[in-house]
């Protein structure tokens, strides 16, 4: 058995933060596919194992099946675990988990739930999406800023922050952008790519069981 089982979908760049992870640190893990768009995460027992009915899911096997969700939460277990993607001091920790933060509250969750309304339920144009789009827009012309004068998020080195606010941005057509107009974005996912062991998101993560 793989020491983890992480419970996922293709289609989830929250997952791929965590198996991304998982691959760069070179882990014995295993996807368990998630039937997401049937309402997989709706049902009970799903709901019994995660109260937040998200994807993804981590279980930990080494350590008596610890199970977690967030996946700003599995990534600091996951740096706990192989003790990599975290810098060594304080200050730079919380300027990781400043971007980490950003990114759950302003970038991921605005750019997620953009796609999704407008590549998956198809509401391009609707009040609801157009807010969700201005405000990913937003959030991505932040990160872009930030990265014109910096390499990596925090600490001058690839941490948690940057493997966290890649999740969806492999993606730029799924919500309508071109890297073209975000030099700064473009040169910094070129570095993500070029870390020893990355992986796309459609080579880590399942399509279907
Ligand atoms: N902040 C969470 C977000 C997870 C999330 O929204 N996952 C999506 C799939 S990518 C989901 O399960 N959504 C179900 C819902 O919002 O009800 C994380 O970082 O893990």
């Amino acid at each position: 058995m793989a020491d983890f089982t992480l419970k996922c979908f293709v289609e989830s760049g929250n997952a791929y933060k965590a198996a991304l992870m998982l691959q760069l640190c070179e882990a014995s893990w295993e996807a368990e596919w998630v039937d997401f768009f049937n309402g997989a995460t709706r049902q009970d027992a799903y709901r019994e194992e995660n109260v937040m009915g998200e994807v993804p899911v981590l279980v930990d096997h080494t350590q008596n099946d610890l199970t977690l969700s967030q996946s700003g939460a599995i990534l600091l277990h996951l740096s706990d675990r192989f003790g990599k993607f975290v810098p060594d001091n304080r200050s730079d920790e919380l300027e990781m988990m400043r971007w980490m933060f950003f990114d759950n509250h302003k970038l991921t969750s605005y750019v997620a739930t953009y796609r999704f309304m407008s590549k998956f339920m198809k509401k391009e144009g609707e009040p609801e999406t157009e807010f969700l789009k201005a405000r990913a827009m937003g959030a991505l012309k932040v990160l872009e800023t930030h990265l014109s004068t910096h390499d990596w998020a925090a600490a001058g080195q690839a941490t948690l922050a940057d493997i966290s606010m890649c999740g969806y941005l492999f993606w730029p057509d799924h919500f309508g952008v071109t890297w073209d107009d975000y030099p700064a974005i473009n040169a910094w996912l070129k570095r993500i790519q070029e870390l020893p062991h990355w992986a796309s998101p459609e080579a880590l993560l399942p399509a279907s069981a």
